[in-house]
């Protein structure tokens, strides 16, 4: 079967069904540029996306020089070779003309063009200069999940051995910073434990802050297609927006936001009443269960309904659905991760997989979700406030074999305290320590809380910011030096997915003028500073990808992220590969935890934990106490209610998140034509009941504000919970048409209403918690809402605005088996 979709309109094709452990079948997705033919493509090659965590695999294909298109991967664990839209439509970004082809530096003002060796040497003289001055503490990292894990491991090498700065951090930080602490936490390590397969098998899923249809479309498919087939299994929804997983799920709970823990002990409070607990288990392989016994005593379907605003009738249904599971699959994300309880939160959805026994088998697990494509690298390598191969910092002995591999003296690693969060890295460079930041692959001035705060601290003369990209972003913009960076098909590396599959993405095309992959930015920084081992010899001894790929290798050895069975070469031959791949496991490991908890012993543990209340670290004489055996950690927790509540100047709960159509700050997304055309500008949605209290209607033009600032959009109605107004952060203020600015202050940016806080335990940002008010500016008139009708931001009734569709142009092949 071929057939041709609108992947705009109908963002997830059409269903391929299969029955619960049956075997999914292959859907090839492709799209062409116009006027090209499969047969006028002279290469293919292999890649994965770089848009979400989904690791879909992908063929670039190439005709003079060029990329023209790609095509799913057929052959590959992950996607069976579908494509959601954004992995369809998304490589046209690389040829927009206004890539960075010169590296610039600000001189008395303005950003001018130079070469590379004046950009790279005004870095080294300025790191040479806050070394002598001040130490390499003035010297700060903030990086990405969207570069390649050989990028993550020769920075985390340059920062953490080489200069001995503290300060090295991902955007992980605000995206998946949780799903590691949590799973510290937990079973003290981080690794994911399930894997995509369990979608197959099981016969409840339950989605956690979660809009999986919009932000892993690949894998949704998969949930969809088993939906249609035999024996579909159930779903619950926890989402306070009418999400299409909400429209799916059999249960469908809507809670106030930042009353997570409140309604996850309520449903462990009815497993535990109802004893669907798996006690043979929990007695074999957790430590903690009294403990959460009685904290949850007191959190009954009526309490809890009071808290979060959902029946009391709905929660017992929804344990219902959970206690009555033979097979429970649950995701956690967003919802979870970006609000006040965050770790907290998290870990109850692990402790309700324990206390059912729902662990390393097919179709039980839990997926602690990742959402940038290669933020599982950030974590693994140490790029983020861990030390590389999931080594704990509090562990001499880890920092000793760290020190062994890097040839190093132990003390030449920071590691007195915790390697220093993002959030407090932008404090530290507002209080003048940190005076030399490095970003790289991010977009902190659209995507960091209270944007005021950030474009005050990111133009201040005391700090010296590098910033690498693709783009001039808003971020860019700041900068003292702006290297032009290649990107996915213009540099060869690997990355690692949500579920642990490792892929290769081999360069396809050469990147424009002097822009260069990230990894020869930085092997060409370490040069310069000529870092050294103890003996004398370069600390950093690899030259190309495939070289810093074996040496992280050997980091790897004998970790939990163990990749020394893999090679460039099995990657090219077998698509993607689930770590820990070793000799003895050479076709990699499907699901973690198959015969127990593997790695929470004192002396292997990544992290002796934290109080997920205050986010205390817990010392290593009260580990040993706690779980001297190694088990799974049950951590209880109270709930705590959010730290900005609504009131009378502030009513409403302001919520903020994506849209299947764009990436982030749409830096890529932005300058592809049918992507951009499906969703150009902000907007912002109420419920119809909130509507009318507020005397506004669909596509009226809506002020949004907080105590930090304020945004404008049109309005959609939709069937979002009452009390609520969401907004997409996904619209920056500098690349709207001639510049215009819509609003007083920033204009259009979701993260000018943002708070500044973080969760005590992970250190992530509260992106989804905080108060705002909403205020007419304009009547509709003829306007109507850009807000795609395809997502969760539909509109609730009959509406103006066109459906969304991308017609002629957003055609896109699908070729079955059938
Ligand atoms: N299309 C697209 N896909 C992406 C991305 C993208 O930008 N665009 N980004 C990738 C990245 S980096 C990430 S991190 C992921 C994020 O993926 P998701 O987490 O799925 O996306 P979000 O829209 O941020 O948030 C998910 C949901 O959390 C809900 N929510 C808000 N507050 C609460 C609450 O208090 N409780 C609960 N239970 N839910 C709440 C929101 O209503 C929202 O629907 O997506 C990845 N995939
Ligand atoms: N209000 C609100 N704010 C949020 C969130 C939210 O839900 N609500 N979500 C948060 C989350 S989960 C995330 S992950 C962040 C994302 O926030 P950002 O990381 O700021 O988002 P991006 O737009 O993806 O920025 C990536 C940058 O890297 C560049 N880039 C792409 N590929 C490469 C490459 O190969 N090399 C180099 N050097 N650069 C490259 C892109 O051009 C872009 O400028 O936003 C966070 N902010
Ligand atoms: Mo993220």
């Amino acid at each position: 079967m071929h057939s041709e979709v609108d992947r705009i309109a109908q963002p997830w094709g059409e269903r391929t069904p299969y029955d619960r452990g049956g075997t999914r079948s292959v859907r090839v997705d492709s799209y062409l540029a116009p006027g090209v033919t499969a047969d006028g493509v002279r290469r293919w090659v292999p890649t994965a996306s770089l848009l979400h965590s989904n690791g879909d695999a992908m063929d670039i294909a190439v005709a003079d020089g060029r990329i023209v298109g790609v095509r799913g991967r057929a052959g590959d664990r992950v996607n069976h070779g579908r494509l959601g839209p954004k992995d369809l439509f998304g490589w046209q970004a690389n040829h927009s003309p206004d890539r960075l082809t010169t590296p610039l530096i600000r001189e008395d003002g303005p950003l001018v063009p130079c070469d590379r060796d004046t950009a790279m040497e005004r870095i080294v003289a300025r790191t040479r200069q806050l070394l002598a001055e001040r130490g390499p503490d003035a010297l700060g990292f903030y990086t990405s999940g969207q570069l390649f894990l050989e990028d993550y491991y020769t920075l985390a090498v340059i920062a953490r051995a080489g200069l001995g700065t503290n300060h090295l951090d991902g955007n992980t930080r605000l995206c998946t910073a949780t799903a590691a602490e949590a799973l510290k936490e937990t079973f003290g390590c981080d690794g994911q434990p399930a894997s995509y397969t369990d979608v197959d098998h099981a016969d409840v899923i339950a989605l956690f802050g979660h809009n999986m249809a919009e932000t892993q479309p690949v894998l949704w498919m998969r949930v969809l297609d088993r939906l249609a087939g035999g024996d579909p299994p159930r779903l619950l929804c926890v989402d306070p927006r009418p999400t299409p997983v909400a429209r799916h799920a059999t249960v469908h709970l809507a809670p106030r936001s930042g009353t997570n823990v409140a309604l996850l002990n309520a449903l462990l409070h009815e497993i535990i009443r109802t004893d669907r607990v798996d006690h043979a288990y929990v007695d074999a392989h957790t430590v903690g269960y009294e403990e959460l016994a009685a904290r949850v005593a007191e959190f009954t379907p009526a309490r809890a309904a009071e808290i979060c605003d959902v029946p009391a009738r709905k929660i017992t249904e929804a344990a219902e659905l959970l206690g009555g599971a033979e097979r429970l699959l649950s995701t956690v994300l967003q919802g979870v991760y970006q609000s006040h309880q965050a770790t907290a939160a998290a870990c109850q959805v692990n402790n309700l997989q324990l206390i059912r026994g729902m662990l390393g088998r097919p179709g039980c697990g839990v997926l602690q979700m990742n959402g940038q494509p290669t933020a599982q690298n950030t974590r693994e390598c140490g790029a983020d406030g861990d030390l590389p191969g999931f080594r704990n910092w509090q562990n001499d002995d880890h920092v000793a074999d760290l020190a062994r591999v890097w040839n190093v003296e132990p003390s030449r690693i920071p590691h007195d305290a915790p390697p220093t969060p993002a959030m407090e890295i932008f404090g530290k460079a507002e209080e003048g320590d940190i005076r030399l930041l490095w970003i790289s692959g991010t977009n902190p001035a659209v995507s960091l809380p209270e944007l005021h705060r950030i474009r005050d601290i990111l133009g201040r003369d005391s700090l010296f910011t590098v910033v690498q990209d693709l783009y001039l972003t808003e971020t860019a913009q700041f900068a003292d030096v702006v290297l032009p960076a290649a990107t996915w098909g213009e540099k060869t590396g690997t990355f690692t997915n949500t579920d642990r599959t490792v892929h290769l993405s081999e360069k396809a095309v050469d990147p424009p003028g002097d822009a260069r992959p990230d990894l020869d930015i930085l092997l060409d920084y370490a040069r310069r500073m000529d870092f050294r081992d103890k003996d004398g010899g370069p600390l950093i001894p690899w030259h190309d990808p495939e070289s810093a790929f074996r040496a992280w290798q050997e980091c790897s050895r004998g970790r939990p992220c163990d990749y020394t069975g893999l090679t460039y070469d099995r990657l090219r031959a077998a698509g993607g590969i689930q770590w820990p791949c070793t000799s003895a496991s050479p076709d990699g490991t499907e699901r973690l935890y198959t015969d127990g908890i593997t790695w929470a012993a004192p002396e292997t543990c990544e992290s002796y934990g934290k109080d997920v209340m205050t986010g205390e670290s817990m010392t290593e004489d009260d580990y040993r106490s706690l779980n001297p055996e190694g088990k799974a950690v049950l951590r209880p927790a109270d709930y705590d209610p959010p730290e900005e509540p609504t009131d009378d100047a502030y009513p409403l709960q302001l919520n903020t998140g994506r849209t299947v159509y764009h990436f982030h700050t749409r830096t890529k997304t932005g300058r592809v034509p049918q992507l951009n055309a499906a969703a150009p500008e902000v907007w912002v949605e109420i419920s119809a009941g909130e509507a009318s209290r507020h005397g506004v209607a669909e596509g009226d033009l809506v002020e949004v504000t907080s105590r930090r600032g304020s945004l404008r959009g049109r309005l959609r109605v939709t069937d979002i919970r009452d009390g609520m107004v969401f907004v997409p952060f996904h619209y920056g203020y500098w690349d709207t048409e001639e510049g215009d600015r819509p609003g007083k202050d920033g204009g259009r940016a979701a993260n000018e209403t943002t708070l500044t806080d973080w969760d005590p335990a992970s250190k992530q940002p509260l992106f989804k918690t905080a108060a705002a008010r909403l205020t007419l500016v304009e009547r509709a008139g003829e306007e109507i809402s850009p807000a795609p009708t395809t997502t969760a931001s539909a509109p609730t009734g009959p509406c103006r605005a066109p459906a969304t569709t991308g017609g002629a142009g957003a055609m896109a092949g699908q070729a079955g088996e059938a």
